[in-house]
């Protein structure tokens, strides 16, 4: 048996920091995509088949019939915090780990949220949109883009996991007033820490100002939030997507928008991603961003490296620092 073989078989399904690939070669027989080559169904599972482990994103569905196809794997190891594109129960039958990337990405992603927030509630795209079509011909006090204020106005978190809590933070710093429902209540202590208040669903629809949704994407909140919770917002009131597209009913968000039932949405997340779907890009009241909220080089190195290290711990016989299952 040669050296090479004698070290395990991993597969990286997407392009990663080439110094980070140089150094997981030192130590396995990867098999890259640095072409970022988009694969189907069938490609995943064909380069999985002989593989100890594998280095995944949220666009790669891991699911029973991959993982029966896949005989030694031991360890999939996803670059997010979301793990929907992983079927648990199935890596629970073969006892095949799973794994994430929590906590390297929080501040960046709720940073992000905040940011979504903003240029949603001020109207930043459309107002640029309307600058370059050269609409911009006087000092206007009322014939320019007039948008909501975020300074002081009410909140709704739905999600109050680490993101959520990160995001409660930076809303206090703009005077905000926090409401968040969640499936289980935070400690009197971390709600001190957020200023945050909790609240039922039906509360946080119809007192927030602004709603931003946080939480993972499970199938029990498949179109969670749809025609009838946007019935229940104010119709000045904005809601910004940073979860999962599935989350939310975006026929129902599209034509709430066009009917101008809520004031506005931002939305980072999409069902069928990376398509979006045309009565989304048809509207003005929306900011729409390609799955960014983790995407500064910084955090994305850092999810890498959090992978790479579970998926060496887990082949390494010990258990990884972020085992799901
Ligand atoms: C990822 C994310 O970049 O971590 C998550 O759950 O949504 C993003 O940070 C994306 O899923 C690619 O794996």
């Amino acid at each position: 048996m040669t050296q090479k073989d004698q070290k395990p078989k991993i597969l990286v399904a997407r392009e990663i920091f080439p110094d980070l690939l140089a150094q997981l070669e030192q130590v396995a027989d990867v098999q890259s995509n640095q072409d970022d080559l988009i694969w189907s169904a069938e490609d995943l599972k064909a380069a999985m088949a002989d593989k100890d482990a594998a280095i995944v994103t949220g666009g790669e569905r891991i699911d029973a019939d991959i993982i029966a196809a896949s005989p030694n794997l031991k360890i999939v190891s996803n670059i997010a915090v979301g793990y929907n594109n992983f079927d648990m129960p199935a890596f629970k039958a073969r006892q095949v780990m799973a794994t994430n990337t929590p906590d390297v990405l929080t501040e960046t992603t709720a940073d992000f949220g905040f940011t979504l927030l903003m240029a949603t509630a001020r109207r930043l795209t459309e107002s640029e949109h309307w600058l370059r079509a050269g609409q911009w011909k006087k000092f206007s006090i009322c014939d320019t883009p007039l948008a909501m204020d975020i300074h002081h106005s009410t909140l709704g978190i739905m999600g109050m996991g680490r993101i959520g809590q990160a995001i409660a933070r930076r809303a206090l710093g703009f005077g905000m007033k926090v409401r968040y429902y969640n499936r289980s209540r935070l400690s009197p202590e971390l709600e001190k820490e957020c200023g945050a208040t909790y609240v039922d669903r039906e509360t946080l629809l119809k007192e927030s100002d602004h709603i931003i949704l946080v939480m993972p994407y499970t199938p029990e909140n498949h179109h969670l939030f749809g025609e009838k919770e946007l019935n229940m917002m104010k119709p000045t009131a904005t809601v910004v997507n940073i979860a999962r597209g599935g989350i939310v009913d975006e026929l129902a968000l599209a034509k709430a928008l066009k009917e101008k039932k809520i004031f506005a949405a931002g939305i980072d997340v999409f069902e069928g991603e990376p398509t979006v779907r045309p009565e989304l890009l048809a509207l003005d009241n929306i900011v729409l961003a390609p799955h960014i909220a983790s995407a500064t080089e910084k955090t994305r190195r850092a999810m890498i490296e959090l992978a790479i290290k579970n998926c060496l711990t887990g082949l390494a016989g010990k258990t990884p620092p972020n085992l799901l299952s």
